[in-house]
């Protein structure tokens, strides 16, 4: 067991992520913490109680919070926080700048939201070397070093400078992008410079182990690579840098459990009997771009043009989850998503009966589940994804087999559930309109087949286990960095 390798080695965890797993917020009388809770911080929890773990992040707050109070008097977690601050230009350039506009839609494939901009770059650099100087001043000679996500790249490279010796690790949740798009950044060589300052590299998929790995061969094809299963070994300036594909996952018993809940088959019975359709088919995504929601309810539309027998017996429900408002593109997306949706419900809707139900807010957790449980089908179709948790979600929470899961082939999670899923290509929209009138009429007997494959596979690979399959080498061996 993971937490058996952490207590053994006595190594302390230190993660270090762009967002604590809790908020500080101004109320009234002062300031509050909030937790923020999230996949990252269901899968660590049990590891950094067990590793005497130190999370480091920004809380969400300005400067002027006294975060490091705050975050001392905190009860009931089992290891500590260390807040960095930012203040506003930094979160203007770092977060919203560079990170949001130009490493985000880049790694998305989407060339057309990228801009780029060199003082979001240079404020990039110094607020990643802001977290790396909160990293050197908390960690001890036994810790173990775990950088998340495309805002923190360069973190690795300024704790080396420093002169830190520690087994450095990164993940990346989202996509890592083909040469050819790779090097439309103009930053393209500082980037890869910082990445293989780091001993070990995740990815969430082999696709985006080897778009990096070819990175490395046109950034320095000098370097020489050794491949054993799903690691490769890439030898560089004198130093051995382990690559591998990890897919993220979800406490599937979590899921499982909690969907089959009295107060969530309740809420599930609702929605039903709320929505009256025979199929009910769940969207369910952050606002962004990176999802295809537009795309999405063209397909519907499409669908109900080519099938009539769908027209009164299937609704599809878009939650669309607030996100970077404060981005022109994603305001934009909301007016598309407002506009269309009233543009098909217009030409569509009877009596008693709407093709598009669409929220634009957040569900708390019992909603979610009865979400999960009420819908016939899942429709994920984004343009590209890092993983997509809301699909392994879904297939958990189908504790009945129900389900069918129609999901975009550009998502991480395709890699994995391809067996059991609809795979679809986004852009297809008659592709797609086709497969949601193929789950709809499916049979019983083959959304049960497919369903339980589906969650045998999340179940075989969930959360605990990436964790372990992560850190299993980086506990059990010692570092193999600088040649002397
Ligand atoms: C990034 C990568 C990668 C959503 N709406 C509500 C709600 N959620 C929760 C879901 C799920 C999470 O948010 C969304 O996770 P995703 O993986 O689908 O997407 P991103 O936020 O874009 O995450 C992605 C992920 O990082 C992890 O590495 O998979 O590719 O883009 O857990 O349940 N939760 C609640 N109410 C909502 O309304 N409670």
């Amino acid at each position: 067991m993971r937490q058996e390798l952490m207590s053994e080695t006595n190594k302390q965890l230190v993660v270090v992520s762009n967002r604590l797993p809790v908020a500080i917020e101004e109320i009234e009388t002062g300031w509050t913490v909030k937790p923020s809770p999230g996949g990252l911080v269901t899968a660590l929890a049990p590891t950094m109680r067990q590793a005497r773990g130190l999370w480091i992040g920004w809380p969400g707050c300005t400067e002027d919070a006294p975060a490091d109070q705050l975050l001392d008097d905190l009860e009931g977690l089992d290891y500590r926080l260390k807040a960095v601050l930012l203040n506003a230009d930094e979160i203007t350039r770092y977060y919203r700048g560079f990170s949001n506009k130009s490493l985000w839609p880049l790694f998305h494939d989407l060339l057309g939201h990228f801009s780029y901009a060199t003082e979001n770059w240079l404020t990039y650099i110094d607020v990643n070397r802001k977290f790396a100087e909160a990293v050197a001043d908390s960690i001890s000679e036994d810790s173990i070093v775990w950088i998340h996500d495309y805002q923190l790249l360069l973190v690795g490279q300024f704790l080396r400078q420093m002169g830190l010796h520690h087994k450095l690790s990164f993940f990346l949740h989202i996509p890592f992008p083909s040469p050819d798009l790779f090097r439309r950044m103009p930053v393209n060589r500082e980037l890869m410079e910082g990445l293989l300052e780091y001993d070990h590299v995740g990815f969430q998929t082999a696709r985006d182990s080897r778009n990096f790995i070819q990175c490395v061969k046109w950034y320095a094809p000098e370097s020489r690579r050794t491949s054993y299963k799903r690691q490769s070994r890439i030898r560089h300036a004198g130093r051995d840098i382990k690559i591998g594909h990890y897919p993220i996952s979800i406490d599937f018993q979590e899921f499982a459990s909690g969907a089959a809940e009295p107060k969530v088959e309740e809420a599930s019975w609702y929605l039903h009997e709320n929505l009256q359709s025979r199929t009910l088919v769940l969207g369910l995504d952050r606002l962004d771009y990176t999802k295809g929601i537009p795309d999405r309810f063209l397909a519907f539309e499409r669908a109900l043009e080519k099938f009539e027998e769908l027209r009164g017996n299937i609704s599809l429900i878009q939650i669309v989850v607030p996100s970077r408002i404060y981005v022109s593109e994603y305001k934009d997306l909301k007016t598309e998503l407002d506009e269309l949706s009233g543009r098909i419900n217009g030409r569509f809707a009877q009596h008693g009966w709407v093709p598009i139900n669409y929220q634009f807010r957040n569900l708390d957790r019992v909603q979610l589940l009865g979400h999960y449980r009420a819908c016939e089908i899942a429709l994920i179709t984004p343009l590209r994804d890092g993983m997509n948790l809301v699909a392994k979600e879904y297939c958990a929470s189908q504790v009945d087999n129900k389900g069918v899961l129609i999901l975009s082939e550009f998502a991480g999670a395709a890699q994995q559930l391809d067996k059991g899923a609809l795979l679809v290509n986004p852009y297809d929209i008659d592709g797609v309109a086709d497969a949601i009138y193929a789950a709809h009429i499916m049979p019983a007997e083959e959304r049960a087949q497919r369903m339980k494959a589906l969650r045998t596979e999340v179940k075989r690979t969930d959360v605990r286990r990436w964790v372990k399959w992560f850190l299993a080498d980086d506990v059990l061996t010692k570092k193999t960095g600088s040649e002397s």
